[in-house]
């Protein structure tokens, strides 16, 4: 039996170890950067595969950094953000489309840089959003304190309801939304978001505390407008049509950009402290896949390998994160806000514990061969008609493990064996088909009462980035955009929706 001494010895020692683990955690905070372009897939880079494009900055970045070879992201944009923004499968936010409202986070989900803010951390957006244009769902209300975007889920874009971008955008002189304001640009929109993320983060990196960058050009999404400059040398090169040089040109675009901010990290010696992430895409291939798909099935919009899994490269030479090397284990999007969290040293709540379902990928981060207990990932398209969240349980669904996919409740790939997701097994393996169907259930369930946008009232009748917009230069929107951003228009899911909503609904990213 232990003595009084002895057990205030222990608790003082407790206290102390905990005392010294908070104190190196504030000491060695990093500064995160997290850069993401959007609709780039596993095989639209060089050092992954693909024999025609040009991207030398990611493929050196590959040598300086852990790649985690079996990260999935879901299938479409909005999804993709959310679940990185709260650690949690973003049907669990509400966030079920890309559109139609469906695209909002819930008010109530407490998101990565709010989690940041409390171990004192500053974050800055630049790119896409999408995770809702009305002001409570700006990111300014959600944790970011500089704010660089454009409006929807792309430059131009205009939809029914709340959805859309400035008037008239396009990726060439795009107005851009900055803090509370729109600005009026100069140049490529990447380049622009590169160098808005350069400026603030040349304003923060003498500050006493560290900051978060999320960078998210909103290229290579359609449409592909690119200055010829950058895709003229695609033209001619097999299989490459002048729809797929200029998608090319834009992801070597994002390359050169994220280039230039690895420069400037060493040129302002914080490179070494800065936590470098690079999420290689929001969603699976596009435009690129004909020309490399990685060995993997289908693309984006689809809950096959080659819909959700994505290149997540990660580097922080302080933190002793191994270069060149790869780690194998079965990771997502969601693992980010937990992993950051125990990064910094934060201290989650319990309403925020009970959100993040995600892991900490910290120790795989020390140690790619970490041991790591097998999970299952959930993978759903969602974009049902509206109101038929119900009906679509099995429709563009995946439940996976390591070793075993399951899809659309009928087909069974052994990942191991076929990647590439070939031949379906469901007759060989019904246990393990059971054990997947029964976790689905359970999801399926859980997710339910959590689906908080899917019959929204008071739907703007105009985009609030137009209305912000037409407020401060004056106007007002054309009777046809007008038309396009009626909610209750047949894409709108109004009175008269029918298959053309669902036909054109597809077109959104
Ligand atoms: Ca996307």
């Amino acid at each position: 039996m232990k003595t009084p001494v002895t057990l205030i010895a222990a608790l003082l020692v407790s206290v102390l170890s905990a005392l010294a683990l908070s104190a190196s955690a504030a000491a060695s905070r990093p500064n995160i950067i997290l850069v993401m372009p959007d609709d780039v897939g596993v095989g639209d880079y060089a050092s992954l595969g693909n024999p025609v494009i040009r991207t030398p900055y990611v493929d050196a970045f590959k040598k300086e950094s852990l790649l985690f070879t079996r990260f999935h992201v879901s299938p479409t944009c909005s999804p993709t953000r959310s679940a990185l923004m709260s650690g949690r499968h973003e049907f669990k936010n509400g966030v079920t489309h890309t559109i139609l409202e469906r695209e909002r986070m819930a008010l109530s989900t407490t998101t990565l840089p709010q989690m940041l803010k409390s171990v004192g951390y500053t974050s800055g957006i630049f790119g896409k959003w999408h995770l809702g244009d009305e002001a409570p769902y700006q990111p300014d209300q959600r944790g970011f304190d500089e704010v660089y975007i454009h409006g929807g889920g792309g430059i131009g874009q205009v939809f029914p309801g709340s959805c859309g971008d400035a008037p008239g955008n396009t990726n060439i002189n795009p107005t851009l939304f900055h803090n509370g304001t729109f600005v009026k640009t100069t140049g490529y929109c990447t380049d622009l978001f590169f160098a808005q993320a350069l400026k603030w983060i040349d304003a923060q990196r003498t500050a006493p505390r560290p900051f978060f960058a999320y960078i998210t050009p909103n290229a290579a999404h359609g449409p592909h407008v690119v200055p010829e400059a950058y895709y003229r040398h695609y033209r001619g090169k097999p299989g490459v049509t002048e729809e797929i040089a200029k998608f090319l040109g834009m992801v070597e675009n994002v390359d050169t950009n994220f280039g230039l901010l690895l420069a400037k990290l060493k040129e302002w010696g914080i490179a070494d402290n800065t936590l470098v992430i690079y999420l290689g895409g929001d969603n699976g291939g596009t435009a690129g896949r004909s020309i490399f798909s990685a060995g993997l099935k289908a693309g984006k919009g689809t809950t096959y390998q080659g819909g959700t899994r994505a290149a997540a490269f990660f580097r922080w030479p302080a933190g002793r994160i191994p270069a060149g090397a790869e780690c194998a284990a079965l990771s997502a999007h969601l693992d980010l806000f937990p992993t950051l969290a125990e990064l910094t040293g934060a201290t989650l709540s319990p309403v925020v514990k009970q959100q993040v379902e995600g892991r900490s990928l910290l120790p795989l981060l020390k140690n790619p061969q970490s041991p790591w207990v097998d999970r299952t990932l959930v993978h759903h398209a969602g974009r049902w008609p509206k109101g038929k969240a119900a009906d679509s349980k099995h429709a563009k669904a995946a439940i996976q493990n390591s070793r075993f996919t399951l899809v659309n409740n009928e087909e069974l790939y052994d990942l191991q064996a076929d990647p590439g997701e070939n031949t379906n097994v469901i007759a060989q393996h019904p246990e393990e088909v059971a054990k997947l169907r029964a976790a689905y259930d359970t999801w399926w369930s859980d997710v339910q009462p959590l689906l908080v946008n899917e019959n929204v009232t008071g739907v703007p009748s105009i985009n609030p980035f137009q209305e912000l917009y037409y407020k401060q230069f004056g106007g007002s929107p054309t009777a046809a955009a007008l038309k396009r951003m009626d909610p209750n228009s047949p894409l709108g899911g109004g009175a008269n929706a029918g298959a053309r909503k669902n036909r054109k609904a597809k077109t959104a990213n």
